[in-house]
């Protein structure tokens, strides 16, 4: 099965450190650049199971995110137990590369 997802329909089961799949809401946008392909790119290198979905673009769009996260920006990483992580792209995608995402898990809600 692969990892990473370009086209945010796939659901996987591959589990990573004590970590089952996370969500990675990011924005619709196909390009390979940019802060939500820098976290999913760092998702795909370290072998983590995650499943896209892409919200919409216009800013004015994004009250579900808000009421996910807090905050009106992708990327939004969501765990199995409804925690979700959010900070700068680079210091998301330096937490995944060091293998710390585990640590951005908050007890459950
Ligand atoms: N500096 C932020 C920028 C995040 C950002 O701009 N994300 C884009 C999607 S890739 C976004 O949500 N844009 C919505 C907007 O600008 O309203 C980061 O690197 O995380």
């Amino acid at each position: 099965m692969r990892v990473g997802d370009s086209h945010g329909d796939a659901t996987r089961h591959q589990e990573y450190g004590g970590l089952v799949q996370v969500k990675l809401h990011r924005c619709s946008t196909p390009w390979r650049w940019g802060p939500c392909w820098r976290v999913q790119k760092a998702l795909a290198e370290q072998g983590i199971a995650y499943q896209v979905v892409r919200g919409p673009s216009l800013p004015g769009k994004r009250d579900e995110l808000e009421r996910l996260s807090g905050q009106r920006f992708y990327p939004v990483i969501e765990f199995e137990n409804g925690s979700v992580y959010r900070e700068e792209s680079k210091e998301m995608a330096a937490t995944i590369r060091s293998g710390r995402l585990d640590e951005k898990c908050d007890a459950p809600r």
